[in-house]
Formats: C-alpha cells, sequence, structure tokens
C-alpha cells in the first residue's frame, strides 16, 4: 500500500473502538477494526434513537416566569435558581438518546495463523478503509466503504490465490440481548430486526447479503457461511421507521437492486460522489519526508506527543475533518451529532444527542469555508423541526411568540430545557445561535433562493426576543432568566450563581440574529417595519463591556468567575464564530478579548478537545497565528485519539471539525467584508499552498505561498459580486463576474 498524507493508516488491527476507522454516508456508518481473524464493523444509523416524540414543556414555567426575574433582579440568587430548577427544567428533565445499530462480526477461516505485511487504512482520496495481510503464500484484502448514492455499506474481501476466502458471518447488537430476531431470509442473506425501546420508539431492520465469486454461500442457524471463494461482495442495508412505514421492506428493496450492479460499478459511483466533495479544496503545508515514509499515523501522532512537528500530519488532519463532514452530514441524514454518527454504547456519553450552546455549531464550522456547504443541510432541515417544537415552548413557558430551543436537542427536535443542571439548562438561546447557520450559509453562497426560505425562521427566531427581552433600568434590553454557558460567577459578596441577567453570549448572539435580519430584510426587499423595530432594539441591547482586568466581560456586572479557566469562553462568541469583535473594526474589544483568552488560559483552559479547538480560531481571529499553531499542537498532543477522533475525553467530533476550520481561518478569512489572505500564517508554515476555500460573497479562493509571502492568489467569483482582497497592509477593490478568475499580484515589500 502506498502511504501518502490522504491516508491514516497503522501496522496492526484496532485493539478498541478508538483505534477503529470511521466510514459513512451520513446516515449509515460503521467503525472498522481490520481484525485478522474477526472483523468487527461497529454499525451506526442516525435516526437509531430511543423513544418516540414528547411534549417535557414543563406546565408551571410561565406561571413562574415573573417571579424568577424579579428574584433575580432583586439579586436573591438562591431562591430564583431553586424555583427555577423546579418550574423551568423539562418534564421529564432528559431527551431521548441515540444507540446503536449493532455489529457485523465476520469470522475469517484462515488455514494458518502466521500473519505478516498486515496493515490498514482509511483512504481519505477514495473514503475507502483497507485491510491487507499475509497468510503463508496468500495476501488477503478486505475493502470496505459506505456509498451515499446507493445507501448501503459494502464490504470486498479478494486474495492472491483462488478458493482462498472461507468465513462465517452475523449481524449482532449487545450479544443478542437488543434485537429481537435474526433470520436467514434467503440462502445468501440475513435480516435483524429490533426496536430501540421506549414509548414510540423506532423500529430497526438492518439486512446483509453476501455474493461470492466461485466457492459457496449457504445459510446455518443464524450464520452466513462463505467456503473457497476467489472473492466475495458483502452488502449491507438498513433502514428504520423513522424515515420509513415499511422499514422491512426498505432495507431489503435496497440489497435487491444494489446487487444487480458489479462491486466495480458500486466502488465507481461512491467515489465519484465523494469525490465531487472531497476533492474540492487540496491543502499542503509540506511533503511526506523520507522518515514518515515508513511511519504509521499512531507513531506519527506518539512523535507529535513527544514534541516533533509534523506538518503533514496537519494536513491530513484538516483532511480527515473534511472527510468526518462528508461521511456524517449529507442531505437527507440527520445532522452530525456529538460523536457524528459513530458511537457504540447504549447509552452514550450526553446520549449522542445535539448539544447546541457550541458543540453541535462547531460541527458545522467548517461547512462553508471548506467548502462542502451541502453537508450543512441537514441542520438546516433540522432547524425546521426545532421551529415547529420551539414555537410551543417559546408559548408556553414565556408566553412569548416566535420559536426558542434551550442548551439541547434531539432527533425529534426537543427545545424543552435538558437536565436539571443550573449551568446550562435555562438558557433559551439555542435556536437563535443554529439559525445564524442560515445567515452564514447565505453568506458564503449568496443564494438569496435560499435565503428567502429561510427568512421566516430566521424572523421567528428574531419574534421570540422582541417578546422575551426585558428592559432594565438603565434602559438596556436584557435576557432572563438565563446562564453564560456553563460558567458560574462569585458576587462581591461571595455567594456564587449560575441563572442570571443578560450575559454577554446573549446579546452577542442576539445582536447578530437582529443583524441578520436587518441585512436579509433589506436584500430581499421585505418587511421595512420589522427591519426598523430591530433597528431600535438592537441599538438597547447590552454593548460588550471591558471589566477592572481589561477583559471582556462575561455577565452584564463584572463578576469574577469561580473557574477562570473555564472550558467555555462564551463571551468571546463575538470574536468567533461572530464578528461583532475583530482587531481591524474593534481594536480594543480585541485588545479586551486577548485579555480574556489569556486570562482563561493562565488557569488551565482549553482542556477538552473543543474547547482546545474553539480557541485555535479565537487566536486565529486575532491574528496570532503562532499561538494558534501552538494550539494546534496542543490539539493534537493532548485531545487526539490513536484514529484522529477528538477526545472530549471521551471521543466527541466537535473538536475534529473546529480544529479543521481553526486551520483554514489561519489561511483566509472574510467575516469583516474582505478576502483576507494568510491573516494569521505561523511562521512554521512558512511555504505552502491551500486550493478551493470558499469566502463569503461568493468566492473560492487558492493560494500559495514561500516564506511568508504570496506567489499565488486567485480569486473565482461563483456569483459576481465586487471584490475586496486584503493581504499584509495591502488592500485591492475590483469588481468580478460570475465565472470568471481573477489572479492576484501583490508588492511584496508592502
Ligand atoms: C457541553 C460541554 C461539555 C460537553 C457537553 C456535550 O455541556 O460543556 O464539555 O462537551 O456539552
Amino acid at each position: 500500500m502506498q502511504h501518502i498524507n490522504k491516508s491514516i493508516w497503522y501496522k496492526q488491527p484496532a485493539k478498541e473502538w478508538n483505534e477503529a476507522l470511521p466510514v459513512g454516508n451520513g446516515r449509515l456508518g460503521g467503525m472498522i477494526f481490520g481484525g485478522i481473524h474477526q472483523e468487527r464493523v461497529q454499525l451506526n444509523e442516525d435516526s437509531v434513537w430511543y423513544g418516540g416524540p414528547r411534549d417535557r414543556n414543563n406546565p408551571d414555567a410561565l406561571e413562574h416566569l415573573p417571579q424568577i426575574r424579579k428574584l433575580l433582579a432583586d439579586g436573591r440568587l438562591k431562591k430564583a435558581e431553586n424555583l427555577a430548577a423546579l418550574t423551568f427544567t423539562g418534564t421529564p428533565e432528559t431527551q431521548r438518546h441515540y444507540e446503536p445499530l449493532g455489529d457485523l462480526l465476520i469470522n475469517m477461516e484462515h488455514k494458518e495463523t502466521e500473519t505478516s505485511n498486515y496493515s490498514r487504512e482509511l483512504d481519505l482520496d477514495h473514503a475507502v478503509t483497507k485491510v491487507q495481510y499475509t497468510i503463508g503464500d496468500v495476501t488477503f484484502n478486505r475493502e470496505t466503504f459506505t456509498s451515499y448514492p446507493d445507501q448501503v455499506m459494502v464490504i470486498r474481501f479478494t486474495a492472491s490465490e483462488s478458493n482462498s476466502i472461507s468465513f462465517r458471518t452475523l449481524l449482532d447488537r449487545g450479544n443478542a440481548r437488543n434485537y429481537d430476531e435474526l433470520e436467514a431470509i434467503s440462502n445468501h442473506s440475513l435480516i435483524m430486526r429490533g426496536e430501540t425501546g421506549g414509548k414510540d420508539g423506532i423500529v430497526f431492520r438492518s439486512a446483509i447479503k453476501a455474493t461470492a465469486e466461485n466457492g459457496s454461500v449457504k445459510t446455518l442457524g443464524n450464520h452466513l457461511i462463505v467456503e473457497n471463494a476467489d472473492a466475495v461482495t458483502l452488502i449491507l442495508s438498513a433502514a428504520t421507521s423513522y424515515r420509513y412505514e415499511d422499514p422491512e421492506q426498505q432495507c431489503l428493496k435496497t440489497i435487491e437492486k444494489v446487487s444487480a450492479k458489479t462491486y466495480q460499478e458500486l466502488l465507481q459511483h461512491h467515489i465519484e460522489d465523494y469525490q465531487k466533495l472531497f476533492n474540492r479544496v487540496i491543502l499542503n503545508l509540506g511533503d511526506d519526508n523520507e522518515e514518515n515514509a515508513d511511519l504509521a499515523t499512531d507513531q506519527r501522532l506518539e512523535l507529535v506527543k513527544e514534541g516533533k512537528e509534523d506538518l503533514s500530519l496537519i494536513s491530513t488532519y484538516f483532511q480527515f475533518g473534511r472527510y468526518l463532514l462528508i461521511s456524517s452530514s449529507r442531505p437527507n441524514s440527520l445532522p452530525a451529532t456529538l460523536q457524528g454518527i459513530w458511537n457504540e454504547k447504549m447509552l452514550p456519553p450526553w446520549d449522542s444527542k445535539f448539544t447546541i450552546n457550541i458543540n453541535a455549531q462547531m460541527n458545522y464550522w467548517p461547512a462553508e469555508i471548506c467548502n462542502l456547504s451541502e453537508c450543512h443541510d441537514p441542520l438546516f432541515e433540522h432547524i425546521e423541526k426545532i421551529k415547529k417544537n420551539g414555537k410551543k415552548t417559546a408559548k408556553s413557558m414565556y408566553g412569548c411568540r416566535g420559536f426558542t430551543a434551550h442548551h439541547n436537542t434531539d432527533i425529534w427536535g426537543d427545545t424543552a430545557p435538558q437536565d436539571i443542571y443550573m449551568p446550562a439548562t435555562i438558557w433559551p438561546m439555542g435556536a437563535a445561535w443554529l439559525c445564524l447557520h442560515l445567515w452564514e450559509h447565505f453568506e458564503f453562497t449568496r443564494n438569496e433562493k435560499f435565503l428567502k426560505n429561510s427568512y421566516d425562521t430566521l424572523k421567528e427566531a428574531a419574534l421570540f426576543f422582541v417578546d422575551f427581552l426585558v428592559e432594565n433600568e438603565e434602559g438596556l434590553l436584557i435576557t432572563t432568566p438565563s446562564v453564560s454557558p456553563e460558567n458560574t460567577y462569585i458576587l462581591p459578596n461571595g455567594e456564587k450563581g449560575t441563572l442570571c441577567e443578560g450575559p454577554s453570549m446573549d446579546s452577542q448572539i442576539i445582536f447578530a440574529l437582529f443583524t441578520s435580519l436587518i441585512d436579509a430584510s433589506e436584500i430581499l426587499d421585505v418587511d421595512q417595519a420589522f427591519r426598523q423595530q430591530l433597528l431600535k432594539l438592537r441599538e438597547k441591547l447590552p454593548k460588550p463591556k471591558i471589566g477592572r482586568h481589561g477583559q471582556l466581560q462575561e455577565w452584564l456586572e463584572d463578576y469574577d468567575e469561580e473557574e477562570p479557566g473555564h472550558r467555555h469562553i462564551s463571551h468571546l462568541f463575538a470574536l468567533y464564530p461572530g464578528k461583532q469583535i475583530s482587531p481591524s473594526t474593534t481594536p480594543e474589544l480585541a485588545g479586551a478579548a486577548k485579555v480574556t483568552l489569556e486570562r482563561r488560559l493562565q488557569s488551565g483552559g482549553g482542556h477538552t478537545g473543543w474547547s482546545r479547538a474553539w480557541i485555535i480560531n479565537m487566536w486565529a481571529r486575532l491574528e496570532e497565528g503562532e499561538l494558534a499553531y501552538q494550539h494546534i499542537l496542543q490539539l493534537l498532543k493532548s485531545s487526539t485519539l490513536p484514529n484522529l477522533f477528538d477526545n472530549h475525553p471521551p471521543f466527541q467530533i466537535d473538536g475534529n471539525f473546529g480544529g479543521t476550520v481553526g486551520i483554514a481561518e489561519l489561511l483566509l478569512q472574510s467575516h469583516t467584508g474582505e478576502l483576507h489572505l494568510l491573516p494569521a500564517l505561523p511562521n512554521e508554515w512558512s511555504s505552502g499552498q491551500v486550493k478551493g476555500l470558499k469566502a463569503r460573497g461568493g468566492f473560492e479562493v487558492d493560494l500559495s505561498w514561500e516564506k511568508g509571502e504570496l506567489t499565488e492568489g486567485v480569486i473565482h467569483s461563483l456569483n459576481g459580486e465586487k471584490c475586496a482582497v486584503l493581504f499584509n497592509n495591502e488592500r485591492k477593490e475590483f469588481e468580478t463576474t460570475a465565472g470568471h478568475t481573477y489572479p492576484l499580484v501583490f508588492n511584496h515589500e508592502s
């Protein structure tokens, strides 16, 4: 096997889940262990969740809202929190959780046991995993992929000698404890039937079919047996009642349809589909040197942990992030959860659902800039489910129009508060933040039809705040009750609190939401009166404030925080992913943001993977390339598992996506209205090349640089908008025509 920097590879099978390699098509996923005598493919289907939809809105919320607000305004924190814990938390307190689909277990029958030349690989160029080993004189190969166009997983077994492939296989789920039936439905197919449990739980089906070249296929009991074949193609399909009335029929229909195609055809369709997305971006920060050629990915990661720099591993990490988004979020799939789609636990960490006070949003930060706009779709579809439920939550809990969601949601788009955890639970900002992704998609694509379709959703999200905001004694419009996710403040008298009035993040999110609507209504030439109303309301939102340490204030008052190194840095939303603060437009606030970051880091901040990834983006926005790079290294050193999955700990995929976009933000930024080229290039990345990053305004950008200087810059205009470009201190502005390409020439002395 040839290992280039777009491959992740190992010299031994995975001993545990965090070493296995992920494949997926947005909906159907697998973790490939690559065992020699037993292959385990841990399976997921994105709609296998426990239980059906419920109304968990606390019926006593609205009645107690005025009292909680009054208690907070009077500074009686504990009373407010105690009352809120009873009247504002969900009934019951938790949303639904994600479950695994099961396992495909394949027991190989090899004539001998002595193995040599083992390797396994995830080929990022083709989205195929490959396992290879030699036993005796025979070299065995196993390739696995999950096809988006054909909606199946395909495993292909080949060997260097004819009649060498024999195995038995079956589907499993919790050692046969967590499904109802496993049945041979023909002499070459099995089906697993089950339900996830809970009221209105999901009905699932998964089927496999083996096709052998020479040799034989039969079933015995609930095993599928292959004997003495030259090559075998194993196809796996899955369907649930979430999407289909008759998931069994769907499952079998898919397998039958796909069986008519040859392996080569399936592979080719898969690669064509995948490469249409994957090949849009090229990143080269440094070639693999000779030394690296023999080093497997886990060995290279170990060396980075010991302090060695490895620029091509960083390019691989970047492309792996793009691979993960393509594999866990495609049109018609559900959005990527905390674990993307890959989860082996019946009760996963944080339910493997969608935490929307940072994590689900972080999953989608790379979508636009890394040229995977379509992968953003599932999030937009899910926002519509949230909108429906969130209208009920807005009305029943707060007596407000529009819609709202709290800090989590699930497969059903549940919007009632999650957990009874005061630092996080009562925070009505989740939907508003998600809606900013609609605006971001528009900004990058400039697709007015999309904006028109999304306008009502943006407006309903804003309407909630038109009703919800309360004017305080200083005439400021504030959210109450709320929290600054998920931190605790200390009052001058030493009392500690979480529930509060007007945390900075809330005002920043509302500022961004109102601004997007003001702009959207102008672009679409609609809703003039509403626009005027939002302009007035926006004026009265609390502005970002600088506190006594020179830091950006996290709360309306200049409180100290209980945990100065807290993983959430919510009040820097305005720096990233927001754009209210930047060194060029608000230098003083950018300085304060820097102080905040430094203070967090001095106290051990960034200790979870996603928090570290956020910090990379913040340093990128502060144009501190060197610091950002140190945190990229730190992400690899302390928060990356052997299979390059992000480690919260445990595995949580947001850090992969946050790290990926952080790398892109060092090379290109466009949030201030101009395309800022190489805004924060680390010294160590002195030469490199990136092609195909996207910028706001509908531009695609290719850059090459040497010794930190641009040697080539090309802008592709997709929509014919005016383009402003900034490199070092040189700014150029020019009109463009859609479909045209503009090479840039910069004066290197500037
Ligand atoms: C938020 C974070 C945690 C974790 C969880 C899924 O609550 O504060 O660190 O990422 O989401």
